[in-house]
């Protein structure tokens, strides 16, 4: 049993160490995956949110990114059977999913004309009959009808069996793709990487290593992606940090990573509703150490419909500086697995007002990061088409 002074020396230790920690965030040197769990596992919260609003605010000042987008998930069909996913059905239960159509999907893209969006973002369930030849096709009738429009589209789970079925390798295949108009790639399908996990959570999707191999390949033809991973369910702080690690040598290697987002597990009608979603603070947490572990990723993302708008604002002190921005409610994965967002959808001036409301600077972006337009002197009123000009 620790004595009273053994306690107290330890809680010294600590306390010195995680100074030792924030010395080396100050000085803009790498931190290790001994310190990051150090911060998972004893820094308080406002330690942590001092610590990663200061890489903040000395990455992008107070700019808060957001941008147009909508969603087309092709199908909610699925050959895999992630035990967290609510939104798929499986193959043999085709029949109570959706399948979209080429024409469909266009039909979805037209809805838009005269719209300025920038993004379409596509990401759906694995159908086997949706194959490489279907994709390439979509992509190509997307672009010919709109060739602005920036194509962000498929996970690394869905390249991996389109590929692999096509008889392609993974660089074959993207380049296919990208002659037919792909533009880059979302960052879904990470989840954990450890394998003691994913062979509990999605045990039967690409592995840890097949997910990386397919985004160094595209950041070596050229495109970029982002990276996500799914917290807050049955990982431990040492399976966060590993998962982040891996990334974070990755992108030593390509530079191709744009964005990191974190995703908060939810666990409405899925096969682990029996395990608790992560407190607030927790989530706080997690955005702020993947602020300062991950310190060549540029931007950090709270997707808002997967957190609550409310939350997402909060993310603001803890190290986010975008918050996507989703304007319509065409995205069903989170609203199935009970995020409070069940029509997830905000208007740009809605999403100006969020981020004004915390002092930050409103921003729209492109997917690449270029301003589109720098909404800090533009008030909710003028957004809304209220202004007398
Ligand atoms: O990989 C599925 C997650 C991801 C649940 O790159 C769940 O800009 C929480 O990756 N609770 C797909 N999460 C979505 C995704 C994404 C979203 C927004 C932007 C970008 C981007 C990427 O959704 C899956 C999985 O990790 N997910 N079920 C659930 N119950
Ligand atoms: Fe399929 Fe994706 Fe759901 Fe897994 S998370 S079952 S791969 S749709």
């Amino acid at each position: 049993m620790q004595t009273g002074i053994e306690a107290l020396l330890q809680s010294n230790r600590i306390e010195a160490d995680l100074k030792i920690i924030a010395d080396k965030i100050y000085n803009q040197q790498r931190i290790t995956e001994a310190d990051g769990l150090l911060l998972f596992e004893k820094a308080s919260l406002p330690f942590l949110g001092a610590l990663a609003n200061h890489v903040r605010e000395r990455l992008h000042g107070d700019t808060t990114y957001f941008n147009r987008n909508f969603h087309i998930e092709p199908t909610n069909v699925c050959v895999f059977s992630c035990n967290f996913c609510a939104y798929s059905k499986l193959y043999a239960k085709r029949e109570e999913g959706w399948e979209l159509s080429i024409e469909q999907m266009l039909h979805m893209v037209q809805k838009y004309d005269g719209v300025p969006v920038t993004e379409v973002h596509i990401v759906g369930g694995v159908h086997p009959k949706m194959d490489l030849q279907f994709f390439a096709d979509l992509l190509k009738a997307i672009k010919t009808h709109r060739p602005g429009l920036h194509i962000k589209a498929f996970t690394a789970v869905e390249y991996d069996y389109m590929f692999r079925k096509a008889k392609v390798s993974v660089e074959e295949g993207l380049k296919i793709l990208i002659s037919h108009g792909l533009d880059s790639i979302p960052g879904g399908g990470a989840e954990i990487f450890s394998p003691e996990i994913r062979e509990q959570i999605c045990a039967d999707k690409v592995n840890a290593d097949g997910w990386l191999k397919i985004h160094e390949t595209a950041h070596k033809l050229g495109l970029h992606s982002n990276a996500t991973m799914l917290y807050g369910h049955i990982e431990s702080y040492a399976h966060r940090i590993d998962h982040m690690n891996r990334l974070r040598m990755l992108q030593d290697e390509t530079g191709g990573f744009q964005t990191f987002i974190p995703l908060k597990f939810r666990n409405k009608d899925n096969d682990m509703s029996n395990i608790s979603e992560s407190t607030v603070a927790e989530d706080m947490k997690m955005y702020a150490v993947a602020r300062l572990f991950l310190d060549n990723f540029p931007h950090l993302k709270a997707y808002w419909p997967m957190l609550g708008r409310h939350n997402a604002q909060m993310t603001l002190s803890f190290g986010v500086n975008d918050i996507d921005g989703t304007i319509d409610d065409t995205t069903k994965i989170y609203s199935m697995a009970g995020s409070e967002e069940q029509t997830p959808s905000m208007t740009t001036e809605q999403l100006m007002a969020l981020i004004k409301q915390v002092k930050r600077k409103p921003v729209e972006r492109d997917t690449l990061y270029n301003v589109v337009k720098d909404y800090s002197e533009v008030t909710v009123a003028e957004e809304a088409g209220f202004s007398s000009n």
